[in-house]
């Protein structure tokens, strides 16, 4: 297979809202190349880019799928990736490597919520936009909406490039607004005639193309000279000024296509190759340093490992994009976060689950290999001596979470295992065992990222598991100071235990003046694991109790934190003067002043008027006007806090903030309040106040908990 180097190179993402068409479009781009040699479709569950069996179960992408096309001189690295935003993290992987993104557009809806949000993934990382609009042979195609629709969500940067001419069921059809042409397809679709514009159309034709030449001379000073000169500009002027306006974000190409019938992709890969930016074009990768690596395929290796895959019967295949210099079949790299060497054998270029062996890939090109030991999503692989790690990618926050628990008891162990390893392929599902919650806790994106899991878990390694409801980890604290005694005595036969300890507790707040009623020795601030803090004052004078007894008082103290006294959760923000207490000669020993420090403190906490905090989350909901209503009346049930509403083309975001508590399974209450039409993410803000008839009825519910 040929090596192209890094300026005939084109690295695209497919996205879009769900069923736009990507995967199908993808399909056309490698079976047009003469790559494949037959067209799948998605009912057929033949598709190149859905190959694994969940795909065919669900009928929808569920991974990213890397493919490849080789368009005249260029190959054309494809990302196919999920719509469905509970595989957001796919997505992110896939955008984080691509130089262009097309986003494809179901011309019977226009923009999607799922446009919003995959536009707010593409605009962050800066990267290209091309816009696909496709489906224009359905019946309910309608393209001007489409079109308008984009320009209404982002603005004036959106450039017409071409329009269908007979859209619907007997689409056919396609003027090119830079070449000037009609583009005519057979009925099997493929390669069009090229066609001289018919009278019927010259007049719009030559308008939207005055525009567009317009378009691309704005970009440059050079070119909007000449334009002004010769009142317009020859195609390659027009190609480069577009070039100019994609990097940086003043064009996106809108194109017009229809997967299905296989018309429009060989014009669109034809701009992808003369005008989309090479890696060479693109901005070049950084390092967790600051520094940038310029794509350079005679500089020494660098890989970025985007995304792993574990395949029956197979091994774990790494995919990752060629940062630096050049990689070949028996590369020795070595992983940057471990240190570990490891060895090529192989290394392909993909077309869905069909690995192609290559000798080399240069820098710009994405590639995988199979059986790396050791290395992960998010790691860079480097040459010896260059020592460089790739900025990592940042993968949303979890938007759900459950507690798993395994049918059969034997199970509990294999199961953490195998979700490590599953977390490991996808960072945006997290997996751990609450200590607190004493729960094996998995959060993800949503309800069919769960489910997804969990066929994994089932098919793949036949565990089989139930998801329950995860408890909420709460806080304690107290309102008020309170003081309280405690002596620990025992007499009974052999060695004796003694410890008496006088303390007082108070609510601590950052940046409350020092204590000025006891004489303070010694001070320790303890930044607690679970957030919040303990500070803790010796003040203890004439030696009452021995100076080597007060970091056991501290460990009796903290225990108790560690289990409050109410609810048995974890304590925070207190401050704690021990002032005085007794010690006996001979019986006086650690354990008993950690003990008195503990039942001290308990009692004191008991009398600071306890109060238990919540984990409050902030929310973002991006949802079309017309369901507002009902979204927010559901976020009222929630005991929520709307914080905001602003507009975003024609959406709605709602921004608001919302008891943890009261946000389990939101994600699937908004789906069908919605149909699917909204989105959100969320991510923790910090603890507050429990309302106080929900705190007796947690103290009960979780006291019995803790007791049993
Ligand atoms: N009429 C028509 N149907 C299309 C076209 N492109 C795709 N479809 C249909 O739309 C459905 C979804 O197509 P996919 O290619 O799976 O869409 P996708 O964007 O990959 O969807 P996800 O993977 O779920 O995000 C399938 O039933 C396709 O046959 C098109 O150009 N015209
Ligand atoms: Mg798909």
């Amino acid at each position: 297979m040929k090596v192209y180097d890094e300026k005939h190179l084109k690295n695209i993402v497919l996205l879009g809202a769900p069923k736009s068409g990507k995967t199908l479009l993808a399909e056309d781009m490698i079976f047009e190349a003469g790559i494949t040699h037959r067209r799948g479709t998605i009912e057929g569950q033949n598709t190149v880019s859905d190959f694994h069996e969940i795909e065919h179960e669900r009928g929808n992408s569920i991974f990213a799928t890397v493919l490849h096309t080789e368009w005249r001189d260029y190959k054309i690295n494809i990302i196919d990736t999920p719509g469905f935003d509970d595989f957001v993290g796919e997505m992110v992987s896939a955008l984080r490597v691509a130089d262009t993104c097309v986003v494809v557009i179901n011309a019977q809806n226009g923009v999607e919520v799922s446009t919003e949000l995959i536009w707010n993934y593409a605009d962050q990382f800066n990267k290209p936009v091309i816009f696909a609009i496709n489906q224009v042979d359905h019946p309910k195609s309608n393209f001007d909406d489409a079109l308008e629709s984009l320009k209404q969500s982002f603005g004036n940067a959106v450039t017409q490039m071409q329009y269908p001419v007979n859209q619907g069921e007997g689409f056919d059809a396609i003027i090119d607004l830079l070449k000037m042409v009609m583009y005519k397809f057979p009925a099997e679709g493929g390669k069009p005639e090229k066609l001289p514009i018919p009278e019927s159309e010259k007049e719009k034709a030559n308008r939207l193309h005055n525009e567009l030449v317009e378009k691309a001379a704005e970009n440059d000073e050079k070119l909007m000279e000449k334009y002004f000169e010769q009142g317009t500009l020859d195609e390659d002027e027009m190609r480069a000024g577009l070039k100019l306006g994609m990097i940086h974000h003043d064009v996106f190409p809108v194109f017009v296509m229809s997967a299905k019938k296989n018309m429009g992709s060989g014009r669109m890969m034809g701009f992808i190759d003369n005008v989309a930016p090479s890696p060479l074009e693109a901005k070049p990768e950084t390092t967790i340093d600051g520094k940038e690596i310029a794509f350079d395929s005679t500089k020494p290796t660098a890989l970025f490992v985007f995304k792993t895959h574990l395949e029956p019967n197979l091994g774990k295949l790494t995919f990752f994009k060629v940062i630096s210099g050049e990689v070949t079949s028996s590369s020795e790299l070595i992983n940057s976060q471990t240190g570990a060497v490891e060895k090529f054998h192989q290394l392909f270029i993909m077309d869905g689950k069909t690995r192609n062996p290559v000798d080399k890939l240069v820098a710009g090109d994405i590639g995988a290999t199979l059986k790396l030991k050791d290395t992960y999503t998010n790691q860079t692989l480097h040459a010896k001596g260059f020592d460089v790690t790739i900025n990592p990618i940042e993968y949303p926050e979890p938007r759900i979470r459950t507690a798993i628990v395994a049918q059969s008891k034997g199970d509990d162990e294999k199961i953490g295992e195998v979700l490590t390893k599953i977390h490991q392929e996808d960072p945006t599902i997290e997996v751990g065992y609450s200590r607190e919650l004493r729960q094996l806790i998995i959060a993800a994106q949503g309800e069919m990222h769960l489910a997804v899991c969990k066929w994994f878990l089932e098919n793949m390694y036949k565990l089989h598991v139930d998801f329950v409801t995860p408890r909420i980890s709460y806080r304690e604290t107290i309102r008020k100071p309170a003081q309280a005694m405690y002596r620990h005595k025992k007499q009974s036969g052999g060695a004796g235990q003694f410890g008496e300890v006088h303390l007082k507790i108070e609510p601590y707040v950052e940046g409350m003046p020092e204590p000025t009623e006891f004489s303070v020795r010694g001070k320790e601030v303890v930044d607690l694991e679970w957030g919040g803090k303990l500070v803790f004052y010796n003040c203890i004078v004439g030696g009452v109790i021995d100076a080597r007894f007060i970091p056991s008082i501290q460990k009796g103290i903290m225990e108790k934190m560690e289990q409050g006294p109410v609810t048995g959760s974890y304590v925070r923000d207190v401050r704690v003067m021990v002032y005085d207490g007794k010690m006996h000669p001979v019986d006086s020993n650690d354990i008993s002043f950690k003990i008195a420090g503990m039942m001290a403190f308990k009692e004191a906490f008991m009398n600071a008027e306890p109060t238990l905090l919540e984990p409050i989350y902030d929310l973002e909901i991006l949802v079309p006007e017309e369901i507002m209503g009902e979204v927010m009346g559901d976020l009222q049930t929630r005991r929520s806090m709307i914080m905001g509403i602003d507009s975003k083309g024609k959406y709605q975001v709602i921004k608001a903030r919302t008891p943890l508590a009261e946000l389990d399974r939101y994600s699937t209450t908004l789906r069908s309040l919605s149909q699917g039409r909204a989105s959100f993410s969320q991510h923790f803000t910090e603890f507050v106040q429990v309302p106080f008839e929900i705190q007796q009825k947690l103290a009960k519910e979780l006291h019995e908990v803790e007791m049993a």
